[in-house]
């Protein structure tokens, strides 16, 4: 009886210690989107036509992109704002044909800023999504070049939601070792990218947690087994 209580007493231990090792640190600086001005800290301006900063009660800031623009309109307005980001944006224009939409092509993205990679690390990424369909979350890894003394890309993987719903919000998550293959990545960053279909998503919480093996272990079983095997898998 003693020993079967002792064990009952390590299993409850057990489970308040996974528990608490699933919280870890947020080394992605402001993935809430809620710090900072009209552009959030850490994050790259929003466009205003297929990109925006917007607020949701209970949620402070939030991205929304809109990928049912006219792929024209899109293109010519990031030419434009690209030399002018004080620039007004244009009236949405929204084609008939989904395939005139900016979604058939280039899609819609923001980048954060860097994240230092540590050697042989296992990481989770993992974003709040709600939207018509998958969008993709990238984590792209880059290299010091040492002849172009630049920073290169050098890696990257995908967190492709599966099963999103358009008005309820949903965590998706992946684990992901930027130096398992490729050892010399040094820094990486987060792409938020809506395309096809045409359709307004939106994003809030990005984090990007360092995990332990075993958790990293629990996330591929996963990613295994879902049927976004391909999409999710480490690339
Ligand atoms: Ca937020």
């Amino acid at each position: 009886m003693k020993i079967k209580s002792l064990l009952l007493g390590a299993s409850i231990l057990f489970l308040f210690l996974s528990a608490v090792a699933a919280e870890h640190e947020n080394l992605l600086e402001n993935g809430s989107f809620d710090k900072g001005g009209k552009t959030p800290d850490n994050w790259e301006t929003a466009n205003g036509l297929t990109s925006f900063y917007v607020k949701e009660e209970g949620r402070g800031r939030i991205v929304k992109m809109d990928s049912r623009i006219s792929r024209k309109e899109a293109l010519d307005w990031m030419k434009q704002f690209k030399s002018d980001p004080n620039a007004t944006p244009p009236e949405p224009v929204i084609p008939k044909n989904d395939f005139d939409s900016i979604a058939s092509n280039e899609g819609a993205w923001l980048d954060s800023g860097f994240i230092n990679v540590k050697p042989g690390q296992n990481y989770r990424l993992s974003v709040d999504f709600k939207g018509p369909a998958s969008p993709i979350v990238w984590i792209k890894g880059f290299m010091f070049h040492p002849v172009r003394k630049d920073y290169v890309d050098a890696y990257q993987t995908r967190l492709v939601p599966e099963n999103p719903d358009k008005e309820k919000w949903k965590t998706f998550s992946i684990g992901f070792n930027p130096t398992g293959r490729t050892p010399k990545v040094e820094k990486m960053k987060v792409r938020i990218y809506a395309y096809w279909p045409p359709g307004i998503y939106y994003f809030d919480n990005v984090r990007v947690e360092e995990i332990t093996p075993e958790e990293m272990a629990d996330l591929l079983k996963k990613r295994a087994l879902t049927p976004e095997k391909e999409m999710n898998k480490e690339e």
